[in-house]
């Protein structure tokens, strides 16, 4: 029989064992199916992007990911990091990972609120005072049933890094009180909560994608935006921008996602490669953020940057009036999650 010989001859020793499993594709061992999980480690690339500048705490979080990464793969896995927005803006390289585009990217929360927005919480205004609170929330329960959400979005969330506490700049004068943000055209996230936060404080806001915002600055487009100190001194929006008014008025955090088209390739050994390196590139890149947050603010003030301090009664008086935001997301978002949130930053308090 011809034809039996031929696909004989035509089968790997192991799917020969395997007969009925050959079907004459040659049926390399390596090969994965949905069928079939993938075992071990195997050689891949993974393409992780972030829109911050490779000197950044996030940039040199995910250098220190694929550091590890690489180590504990045995050089098989290999990262490559894109700073800078190279691969695109938080939005769309979240669309690239849905898409098994892109395999990872580390965006604010804020961006994702249009898919899940539960993640709004994070939006609302002065709800933590230090980065301890927001860590205990992120790293909770409250957290984690966030991370949950995102698998439905094509989306695989190993843990929070810190983008951190967020401050005003702007070309035109201090801002000190909830008069002073009056008609200054502020660059926000492309976020709801952002957009009526800073309407009920009667600027004027404009969202934005992140590698947009230096031009728009320099071209006085807008007049102002909002970030935390380590990258308005990495982004050198004090070239700009001369008032830096410490409102401290939001915390991002940062989510680090993997492309679930991606993960599903992965072998658990695989798996866990990634989940470890990026809890641990996490510790050190909180810490790191921490650190240049404090230092950032003397090179800024030495770059020539007029900062002012806003006195707590001054915050309480912009918290007043954000509040009636808050309330109605709050509603929106499930005044459950939002109760749950509350309750753990009073934990914390304690
Ligand atoms: O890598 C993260 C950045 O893309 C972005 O999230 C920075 O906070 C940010 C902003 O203002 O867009």
């Amino acid at each position: 029989k011809k034809w039996l010989r031929n696909m004989v001859i035509g089968c790997t020793v192991p799917a020969l064992l395997l007969l009925a499993g050959c079907g004459g594709s040659g049926g390399s061992a390596a090969t994965s199916s949905p069928q079939t999980p993938a075992t071990g480690i195997q050689e891949r690339s993974i393409k992780a992007g972030i829109g911050l500048n490779e000197d950044h705490p996030e940039g040199q979080g995910l250098k220190k990911f694929a550091e590890l990464v690489d180590q504990k793969s045995g050089g098989k896995l290999k990262v490559q990091p894109y700073y800078a927005a190279q691969l695109g803006d938080d939005k769309k390289m979240t669309e690239a990972l849905q898409a098994g585009l892109q395999e990872i990217t580390i965006p604010s929360t804020s961006p994702l609120v249009g898919d899940i927005k539960e993640y709004a919480v994070f939006d609302f205004p002065f709800i933590f005072n230090e980065e301890k609170e927001a860590h205990a929330v992120l790293d909770g329960p409250v957290g984690q049933k966030l991370l949950e959400k995102l698998p439905a979005h094509n989306l695989i969330g190993l843990g929070y890094w810190e983008n951190g506490f967020r401050n005003l700049t702007n070309s035109k004068h201090p801002v000190a009180k909830a008069e002073d943000f009056k008609g200054l055209r502020i660059r926000t996230m492309q976020n709801q909560v952002h957009l009526a936060a800073f309407q009920a404080l009667g600027a004027n806001p404009s969202p934005m994608a992140f590698s947009e915002v230096f031009s728009a600055l320099e071209s006085r487009t807008v007049d102002g935006q909002e970030n935390p100190l380590a990258t308005i001194k990495s982004n050198k929006y004090n070239e700009v921008q001369g008032y830096l008014s410490l409102t401290k008025h939001v915390y991002t955090p940062f989510v680090f996602l993997v492309s679930k088209k991606f993960r599903d390739k992965l072998s658990e050994e695989e798996r866990q490669i990634l989940r470890d390196s990026a809890v641990e590139a996490g510790k050190y890149q909180r810490e790191l953020n921490f650190s240049e947050n404090q230092k950032a603010l003397e090179d800024l003030k030495a770059a020539g940057m007029k900062a002012n301090e806003v006195l707590a009664e001054e915050m309480a008086r912009m918290q007043e009036v954000i509040k009636p935001v808050i309330d109605k997301f709050a509603k929106e978002i499930g005044e459950e999650l939002v109760k749950e949130m509350y309750d753990e930053v009073a934990k914390v308090r304690k």
